[in-house]
């Protein structure tokens, strides 16, 4: 009985810019560095496990230029993993191309990039085993090289590697770069397909006779790709007779765990015990979460007070924080509504145009308008004038 372990990982998209996060520079630098540091903690688990082999199924840059300094990171890291073989597929976001840091001759010996153009084959020198793989060029998007493997039938452990969307399991909200179906490229003699593309895991075996999977990104980069993220330890076991069988794993590895929360505001709960309650609704260390907190509840001067504050304190705690105003404004405030006097006739007339605003934008325009006046007149020009008597 013949046993391999891989270890298949794909879309790292290290050096990503995080812009449409719309984060600042610090904290981009600060999620860049978790992408590294998750990257370098599955090559460890590859050293101590140990594979017999490292599969990157494409987008392992998310640019087809990174910048010199993530390449040498690359390099050094898999250099330091020989002499276990590291197969790279690239990607749509990392293209083979003439100036891409796959066409440098410096990569270490025990690195192999599959070019795009036609399936490559690497048959290992001792075991009975080959890895077929091809790259994208960065032009052709239409995934017809999933038609063109042809594995030989013989005893030997065939894998492919590729990166592309296999369209059953195309999620709505990612790209279809280079659909394929299952059937296309499942063949008998091909016992595993690893795929690379779509960035939360999937198994798109389906009815194919060979195994396929996405290990899906290692490292969350926004609040689509919420929750823990891992790679996958495949087991193959070969008697030499018969169809080999395939156990994939998937292993956690995410650095900073992107989720998103509701959080209800209240004026009278100050933002430190609000963000109390936060941090203990945290599944695991705050400073390793990178959280979206829907701020809830209905506006009444001094709650943006309240979130501008808690945005304030809860940054340092956290990886990364973002906080949306989600507040309804309130209508007629009290005490305002039963009262007899010029504040509350200024209320009612605003409250009439929050009503009437074409959309929530507006509507919520319109109360802060009314809060920031209201809270005016009370604080600075008529502190007496909520006491007045109520209308009987
Ligand atoms: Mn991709």
């Amino acid at each position: 009985m013949k046993r391999i372990r891989i270890l298949h990982t794909a879309d790292i998209h290290l050096d990503s810019s995080f812009s449409t996060l719309g984060v600042n520079a610090r904290a981009g630098a600060e999620l860049r560095a978790a992408q590294r540091r998750v990257f370098d903690s599955i090559l460890e688990r590859a050293r101590d496990w140990p594979a017999d082999m490292v599969l990157i199924a494409g987008d392992l840059f998310d640019a087809g230029e990174p910048c010199d300094a993530t390449v040498a990171f690359v390099m050094e890291a898999l250099e330091r993993l020989a002499p276990i073989p590291v197969f790279i597929a690239p990607g749509d976001h990392d293209p083979y191309s003439t100036y891409s840091p796959y066409a440098l001759a410096l990569w270490p010996g025990n690195v192999t990039i599959f070019k795009p153009g036609g399936w490559q084959r690497w048959e290992h020198p001792v075991h009975p085993l080959v890895i077929h793989g091809i790259g994208c060029d960065g032009v052709n998007t239409s995934g017809e090289w999933f038609h063109e493997l042809h594995v030989d039938t013989d005893d030997r452990v065939h894998i492919a590697l590729a990166h592309g969307a296999e369209r059953t399991h195309q999620p709505p909200y990612d790209d279809s770069f280079a659909p394929f179906d299952a059937a296309d490229i499942a063949q008998d003699n091909l016992s595993y397909v690893a795929l690379g593309h779509f960035h939360d895991p999937v198994d798109a075996t389906g009815d194919a006779t060979s195994v396929m999977r996405y290990p899906g990104t290692p490292q969350g980069r926004n609040f689509l790709e919420q929750g823990d993220r891992s790679f996958l330890e495949l087991v193959i076991e070969h008697n030499g007779v018969g169809k080999p069988t395939v156990q994939a794993t998937a292993i956690s590895c995410a650095d900073i765990v992107f989720e998103r929360c509701v959080c209800r505001i209240s004026a009278d709960q100050g933002a430190p015990a609000i963000l109390d309650d936060l941090l203990a609704r945290m599944s695991g260390d705050a400073s390793h979460r990178a959280v979206q907190v829907q701020a809830t509840g209905t506006t009444l001067p001094p709650a943006y007070e309240v979130i501008e504050a808690l945005r304030a304190e809860a940054r340092p705690h956290f990886g990364y924080i973002e906080i949306i105003d989600a507040l309804e404004p309130m209508l007629n405030p009290p005490p305002l509504s039963t009262q007899h006097t010029c504040l509350s006739k200024l209320n009612k007339a605003m409250a009439e145009r929050i009503a009437d605003a074409s959309d929530k934008d507006e509507a919520a325009f319109e109360a802060y308008a009314r809060d920031l006046v209201v809270k005016a007149c009370r604080s600075l020009m008529l502190p007496t004038h909520d006491a007045a008597e109520p209308l009987s």
